[in-house]
């Protein structure tokens, strides 16, 4: 059985062995911001509702075994302007979390109706590996205020082959173990590209010898049929 994955913070980490992009997206208000706060500095404001105006970025390291992955967290405002995210935007990212609130119907279908429409259009043809994850946030709301249940979540997510979290940056439910999920994640692309590269660079290298080989068999042929001719 292999080794159990060991992720944790690093707060004050000044260098790194990968540095990853993770854009956040969904409609205003779901929370994304304050999900993000909670993770990075571990703050949540209640009543202070500042609208994210364009992009906002954050830093954090994470260690997953003996590896360092910086992450750089895009944080996008949810706004009809910005539902139009262009190719530009998503160039380098490695992935994407989808928000939605647990107490607005609107912002989960829209999950799929425009956020994920959004980048199935624009972006996934050039980066089709991109590690996809929804956070059903705001999951402290468990009063008739709540009208997507977490199944129906689960579902959505399942159907769209993402991974799914329910997180509150209220009471910090799922936020941790969300974030190491996508550090550890994230590391297994990096692995899996780096041994795809191996592979390929290894396979050049085959490719190489058995031309040389023939080169070696037809010199030998050449030399046999002019020896013979004499
Ligand atoms: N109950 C609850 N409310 C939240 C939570 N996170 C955010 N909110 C509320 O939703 C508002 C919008 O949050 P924000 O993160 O700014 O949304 P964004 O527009 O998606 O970035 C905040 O002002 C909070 O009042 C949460 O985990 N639980
Ligand atoms: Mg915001």
């Amino acid at each position: 059985m292999p080794p159990p994955v060991q992720v944790t913070v690093l707060e004050s980490a000044t260098s790194y062995d990968y540095l990853q992009k993770v854009i956040v997206m969904g409609d205003a208000h779901t929370g994304k911001t304050q999900c993000i706060q909670r993770m990075y500095e571990n703050i949540y404001r209640e009543d202070a509702y500042h609208p994210t105006i364009g992009v906002d970025f954050c830093l954090k390291c994470f260690k997953v075994n003996d590896k360092v992955i910086r992450m750089q967290v895009w944080d996008t405002a949810g706004d009809a302007r910005f539902r139009s995210i262009t190719q530009a935007y998503y160039r380098g990212t490695s992935a994407i979390v989808m928000c939605y609130s647990v107490d607005d119907l609107e912002s989960f279908t829209n999950i799929k109706d425009v956020w994920r429409k959004n980048y199935q259009e624009r972006f996934s043809n050039e980066y089709p590996n991109v590690y996809k994850v929804i956070f059903a946030c705001k999951s402290d709301i468990v009063d008739e205020r709540r009208v997507v249940t977490a199944e129906q979540g689960q579902n959505m997510a399942a159907e769209l082959g993402y991974d799914f979290f329910e997180v509150s940056a209220k009471d910090s439910t799922g936020i941790e173990p969300a974030f190491f999920s996508m550090a550890l994640e994230l590391m297994k692309n990096i692995q899996a590209k780096a041994d795809e590269e191996a592979a390929a660079a290894a396979h050049t290298s085959t490719d190489t010898n058995t031309v040389s080989e023939s080169e070696d068999t037809a010199v030998t042929v050449f030399m046999n049929s002019s020896n013979s001719s004499e």
